[in-house]
């Protein structure tokens, strides 16, 4: 492909603004600098560069971290760690990679997950083509030079015929207003800002805000260093045992071996994941004490929070089967807490289907209630009033804390995406389009924005899947796109709005078929004050979607427009293999 590489050669200005001196308006003036601008070096922006020097390209990435790991960087919470197999949550793409890297406990801490983004930024010289501390702010596409251009907080301009939104699914915390935080004498953070340096709970009393995966994992963690740890409880979770442990002797040797097999098959499962085995039989196969046996097996077994409910068919959909198991971990929870009143608190309601808020796993979460350090606010009784200057008010009175913790969760799938003025010179804007939910066309594309692509957007399976697998299958299939666009001369594409509709009410009838839409959960939005009730994540399965976008891409791009539009120069770099 003959490509912009003068304008790329110049993309490397360390700290200065890219292209300050173009500035803003004039939008006629633009000039591509590279072919691709990628928002975002969490895992997905990362393989987005690299893709696109493996097909000769030029990218250009900003991050508003002050480094790469997207996720793994913002995370720094005690007791953070992936709930995938860390074999599994790990690139593909490269044999070297690989072989290069060790994990050594079955699900990675947050320390070894930014090792392994670090390491990968590394091997492949990705820092490069990014530039860090630096936050967009706005993307403003303009038909007439078919360019997309990038400004960001420290000034940068830059344009490009193609931009792609790798910011993260869940990377705009959520913290709720509480009144009277300005008054509060102690430290408090945010579970997904964590700070860089250590945070220290000995001979403190410290509060923790949340019960979601986030808390569930910081819970244990704090428990065991704090004085006294008070934990504040809105709706009480199912969470079932991971079982972590440290990597086998040779296990991720044995793992690597057979990885290209494995590949191939978990491209066509339901979660882009292995390991738990497929449900034979329905609740109604088995009786109550052969049930029990089964539950109590895969409970001991712990691992991924699908090893639960892959028990028996159907428990995303079917009432009975989700409240087998359901009430199975109610029991566990009443055994293993002590205190009956506690216990009680900590089950979650009859009329909240398991694995309908996202599944946790856990060490040792339940256990930590026994301690003598632990206390636990059900603020379902006792609502939050406000914070003080010693702590946190309830209904019941004032709860005196030294440190307190919001673990209250994201702006999930389209917080980042809106906080960027994302619109078009002809009028069209994101926030319009979305003004009634997060439409798209497969999670890729927005109808009335051209050329640009998000990766793990609302409407993909992403979130209820293994993220490095949608990541790559999505930014794969960009790649595709662009190439095949550059074959054929052309440099522009858009979701038509028909398609969009149709994916839109697809997406809608496979969620509303099961149980997943029920909760209050941030799926839906619900967690956010007035954001619009939509549950967002496709969950129609990985392998199905795959196949959906691979026979759109095989039927010509069956929903997109596909055209050659802007000024020559604009189109250049792109048009001519
Ligand atoms: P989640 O799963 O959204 O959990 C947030 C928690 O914070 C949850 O227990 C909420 O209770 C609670 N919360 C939220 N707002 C409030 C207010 N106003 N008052 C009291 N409690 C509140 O976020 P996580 O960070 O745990 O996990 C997010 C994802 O990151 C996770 O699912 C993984 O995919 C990784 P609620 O349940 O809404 O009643």
């Amino acid at each position: 492909m003959g490509l912009a590489r003068d304008a790329a050669r110049g993309s490397k200005r360390g700290d200065r603004p890219m292209n300050e001196m173009t500035g803003r308006g004039g939008a006629a003036q633009r000039q591509r600098e590279v072919d691709v601008l990628v928002v975002g070096m969490g895992f997905a922006g990362m393989y987005v560069l690299h893709c696109l020097r493996q097909r000769g390209l030029t990218g250009r990435a900003f991050e508003a971290g002050s480094d790469v790991g997207g996720t793994w960087y913002w995370n720094r919470y005690p007791g953070c760690r992936v709930d995938v197999d860390s074999v599994q949550y790990s690139y593909n793409f490269s044999d070297m990679l690989t072989r290069d890297w060790q994990w050594t406990e079955r699900f990675a801490s947050q320390p070894e997950l930014l090792r392994y983004a670090n390491h990968v930024a590394d091997r492949f010289d990705l820092r490069r083509d990014a530039k860090f501390d630096t936050r967009v702010v706005s993307a403003e596409f303009d038909g007439g030079t078919n360019l997309w251009t990038l400004r960001t907080d420290k000034g940068d301009v830059a344009s490009a015929p193609y931009c792609v939104m790798a910011t993260g699914s869940l990377s705009t915390p959520y913290r709720p207003p509480f009144p009277g935080i300005e008054d509060f004498r102690g430290e408090w953070h945010h579970t997904g800002a964590w700070p860089h340096e250590e945070v220290r709970f000995g001979g403190k009393r410290v509060g923790v805000v949340g019960t979601g995966s986030t808390g569930i994992q910081a819970i244990p963690v704090i428990a065991a260093e704090a004085a006294h740890l008070t934990v504040f409880q809105r709706t009480p979770q199912y969470t079932t045992p991971a079982r972590n442990r440290p990597m086998a002797p040779g296990e991720q040797r044995a793992f690597n071996v057979r990885r290209a097999q494995w590949h191939d098959e978990v491209r066509d499962t339901f979660t882009a994941m292995t390991g738990f085995p497929a449900p034979t039989r329905t609740v109604r196969d088995d009786t109550p004490e052969e049930r029990r046996a089964y539950f109590e097996k895969r409970w001991e077994e712990g691992g991924m929070p699908q090893a639960m409910l892959t028990t028996y068919e159907n428990i995303n959909i079917d009432r009975e089967a989700n409240a087998a198991v359901a009430d199975f971990v109610r029991d566990k929870i009443r055994e293993i807490v002590k205190d009956p009143e506690v216990a009680e608190r900590l089950c979650p309601p009859e009329d909240l289907p398991i694995g309908s808020k996202r599944p946790p796993i856990d060490t040792d979460y339940y256990e930590t209630y026994n301690r003598d350090n632990v206390s636990l606010v059900d603020l379902g009784c006792t609502p939050i009033e406000r914070v003080t200057a010693g702590g946190i008010k309830t209904a019941d009175g004032e709860h005196g804390l030294d440190v307190i913790v919001f673990a209250t969760g994201f702006d999930a799938m389209t917080g980042s995406l809106l906080a960027i003025d994302i619109r078009t010179s002809d009028g069209a804007s994101l926030k319009d389009a979305w003004s009634d939910g997060p439409d798209t066309y497969l999670g890729l594309m927005v109808a009335g924005l051209p050329n640009l692509f998000m990766i793990n957007g609302p409407g993909s399976p992403s979130v209820k899947t293994n993220m490095i697998i949608a990541i790559e299958q999505h930014a794969d299939w960009i790649m595709d796109l662009i190439g095949h666009l550059a074959a054929r001369g052309l440099n522009r594409v858009e979701a038509t709005e028909r398609a969009q509709a149709a994916w839109v009410a697809h997406a809608c009838e496979v969620a509303d078929a099961t149980l997943m839409p029920v909760a209050d959960s941030w799926y839906v939005g619900a967690n956010v004050p007035g954001k619009k009730r939509v549950y967002m994540p496709y969950f129609g399965g990985f392998g199905r979607y795959r196949g959906i976008c691979d026979e759109i891409a095989a039927d010509g791009y069956r929903g997109f427009v596909l055209s050659r539009a802007g000024a020559a120069e604009a189109t250049a770099g792109v048009a001519a293999e």
